[in-house]
């Protein structure tokens, strides 16, 4: 027997009609049908003079069930419940508390009243899913908040607490508990006849007057939105709120919802969501086994990288203590990490105050002793394997026992540094991404002997700094780093060919990413490349060039692009054409035109035929992993889902094509397709059918 998940109960003339959905209380089939049979319920019942909406459980409503759409729909859809409850002839109220999203929010518009306790925050981030509210939530905000706020709030997706929800007009009063705030609130009420949201339409009397105020807050909530379909729709709807009369504005919100939601860029989106979540599950793991507790944490290195990730402990609330060998270079380190607040508080990211309450949280010292306090250690000291494993020589010394020693490397051998402690059940990699304390991926890296308990722990604190943890294997560059040496590697040769650096980064930019190869590579310093080249005797004809000029990148005012004084917009230079000609000349590459395609499938498709290879090895758990390492790590765009999603979409015979033709064209059997590649590409399969089979056998 299927169990109840929702609950009617009626006591001194108060229907409670109650959610109980675990974990999220979405909206799915079963919670549709029970919620219109319990209000069919309440209403006929001459006992119920009001009627209460409330959940169970940790939260509110977390919307509409996400796993649902792309199935045939079920009656009834949420919209018709939504009307059952607008046009109840009793009172209704909804009682929230945890978070009211998308579809919960658009619910609890659809009650004639809304209350909420003091830590209730709320939201209709269905734009972050590729869709716009469709159930009604731009039209019902626009009547309670204004067309502007309304706008504001749709297009960001963001979240709002109650006390700004009741300023604005979302909710009627801020209450001590959700259901029983939400009785005493039903008595203030009194006999007055219920006003629908649908029907109050004082807030949006101005933009009728004069939309112009709402279109700046339409064009500076969509601005930097480039390529995404959502938000364009989303302002539309909004806007269609003060120009149609409801029924009309709804039913064009429906039409944009179906169109979006069976579009590809909400499918990515969707894939994304999901693709977070699952990579926290790890196969083989025991489903209770609970992260240790990390009271005190340590980051070996105070340069920017440690200094980043020192940040990120405070900003979880954990105290941290950076550790360095000289004094300056601990006051440098230091000093940074104020300053990066002072910062965030100068812009309005952090509140006021937020720099001392967290820098409390931060202490420095030269005393390696002092790493015997903390339960995590995390070092991010030069990336030289000698140094390193000094360093976890000395630390397997000093640590607790049982602490989590992980080491920030972005490439080193984690087994090679594990092997100098006498604990390599203890050790891992964390590998931040720059700048630590703003980047989202958390490459978790796993050695030989890693333990499921570090795993777990590492996943918790990365997920408790409000990181993205994806657990991979030990190798060289890892997932991300491993598979971006392949779209470097076409970079160059790209140049040598016929392309320049202009072009490369507007095709690039085109498919979505925040800023091109080339772009990147001045913002991150050219001389890094340069170094570990040299280090490994390989070479990179014009990026060596360039370097052996000084051209450093944005540091030094001159790389692939120039740079005004100060500036950070990148300029062709035509002093680098004529080096990159120059250079083709010299190594006796005829130069040919390029076209974008060709250059988007160079930038694309090896980097995708190194992900299968990452999958044949294991190093990658699933292909949705390798998408999350994309999106979170290195700017990918999400509605473009992750290197896996989209060879899907594109199809992998097609992609097989492609690099046998550039394996041919380059003679580098690194290009060569995978046999994992081939192999999906012959079956008709795609990267997604493995995730489906891992899923199965997990089951
Ligand atoms: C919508 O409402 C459309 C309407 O406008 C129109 C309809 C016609 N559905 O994130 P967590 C699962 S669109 C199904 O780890 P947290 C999630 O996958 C919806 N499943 O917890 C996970 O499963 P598992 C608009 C969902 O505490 C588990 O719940 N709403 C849904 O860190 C726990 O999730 C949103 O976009 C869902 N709606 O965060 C809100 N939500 O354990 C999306 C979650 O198997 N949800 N799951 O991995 C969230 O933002 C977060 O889940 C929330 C909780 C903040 C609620």
């Amino acid at each position: 027997m299927s169990r109840q998940v929702v609950h009617l109960d009626v006591d001194q003339g108060v229907a409670i009609i109650a959610i109980d959905n675990p974990p999220v209380n979405a909206l799915g089939h079963a919670v549709r049908d029970g919620l219109v049979e319990a209000l069919t319920r309440a209403e006929a019942d001459p006992a119920v003079k009001v009627i209460v909406l409330a959940c169970r459980g940790r939260t509110f409503s977390a919307g509409a069930d996400i796993t649902e759409f792309g199935t045939p729909p079920r009656d009834p859809g949420l919209h018709e419940v939504i009307e059952r409850f607008d046009e109840c002839s009793k009172p209704t109220i909804a009682a929230l508390f945890g978070t009211t999203l998308g579809g919960g929010l658009e619910l609890a518009m659809g009650c004639h009243y809304r209350v909420a306790t003091e830590s209730a925050r709320m939201g209709l981030p269905e734009v972050k899913l590729g869709l716009l509210p469709g159930a009604g939530g731009t039209q019902r905000l626009p009547r309670l908040i204004g067309p502007e706020k309304a706008v504001t709030a749709i297009v960001s997706g963001k979240m709002i607490g109650a006390k700004a929800a009741l300023a604005d007009g979302l909710i009627d009063a801020v209450v001590a508990e959700p259901v029983q705030g939400a009785v005493d609130f039903a008595h203030t009420i009194g006999t007055t006849s219920p006003v629908r949201v649908r029907d109050r339409d004082e807030k949006l009397a101005a933009a009728k007057a004069d939309p112009a105020a709402f279109e700046r807050a339409a064009a500076d909530a969509v601005k930097r939105l480039r390529g995404i379909e959502a938000p364009a729709a989303c302002v539309e709807s909004v806007r269609n709120a003060f120009t149609m009369d409801f029924e009309a504005g709804l039913a064009a919100e429906r039409a944009m919802f179906m169109r979006l939601v069976t579009g590809d860029q909400s499918r990515a989106q969707r894939h994304v969501f999901f693709a977070e979540r699952e990579a926290q599950k790890i196969p083989g793991m025991a489903s209770g086994l609970k992260p240790a507790a990390i009271g005190q944490a340590a980051v070996i290195g105070a340069g920017t990288m440690g200094g980043g990730i020192a940040m990120n402990f405070a900003n979880a609330g954990v105290p941290v203590t950076l550790v360095e060998t000289g004094e300056a270079a601990l006051q440098r380190g230091l000093d940074r990490v104020r300053e990066t607040y002072d910062i965030s508080v100068r812009r309005g990211a952090l509140p006021a105050g937020a720099t001392e309450a967290r820098m409390a949280l931060v202490s420095g010292t030269t005393d390696w002793a002092r790493l015997a306090e903390a339960d995590m250690v995390i070092e991010a000291a030069f990336e030289e394997m000698d140094l390193k494993k000094e360093i976890f020589a000395r630390l397997d010394g000093v640590a607790k026992s049982g602490a989590v020693l992980a080491t920030n490397t972005s490439t080193l051998d984690i087994d090679a540094i594990a092997a100098a402690t006498a604990r390599p059940a203890d050790v891992l990699g964390m590998h931040f991404f720059s700048p630590a304390n703003v980047m989202k991926l958390l490459e978790i890296v796993r050695g030989r002997d890693t333990s499921h308990q570090a795993i777990a722990t590492a996943i918790a604190v990365g997920k408790a700094m409000g990181k993205v943890p994806v657990v991979v294997g030990n190798c060289d560059g890892f997932v991300g780093n491993r598979m971006l040496a392949r779209r470097t590697t076409e970079c160059e040769r790209l140049l040598l060919e016929g392309a320049l650096p202009q072009q490369v980064d507007a095709v690039v930019l085109k498919f979505g990413f925040p800023m091109g190869p080339f772009a990147m590579g001045d913002l991150a310093g050219l001389d890094v490349g340069w170094r570990i080249r040299k280090h490994r005797g390989v070479t990179a004809p014009i990026s060596d060039v360039l370097c052996e000029q000084g051209r450093f990148g944005q540091k030094t005012g001159r790389g692939y692009y120039l740079y005004e004084s100060g500036s950070r917009t990148p300029t062709p230079d035509p002093e680098v054409e004529a080096l990159i000609i120059e250079t083709s000349a010299r190594l006796g590459v005829t130069r040919r035109a390029i076209g974008d395609q060709e250059i988007l499938e160079r930038m694309t498709y090896p980097m995708i035929n190194e992900a299968a290879r990452i999958l044949e090895e294991g190093i990658a758990i699933r292909p949705s992993d390798i998408d999350v390492v994309w999106v979170y790590g290195y700017g990918w765009p999400v509605w473009r889902g992750g290197p896996c999603f989209h060879a899907d979409l594109v199809g992998l015979p097609e992609i097989v094509a492609r690099l046998e033709h550039y394996a041919g064209a380059s003679g580098d059997e690194g290009v060569r397709p995978a046999a994992l590649l081939r192999q999906l590409a012959e079956q008709g399969k795609g990267f997604a059918d493995i995730g489906k089979d891992a899923k199965a056998a997990a089951a």
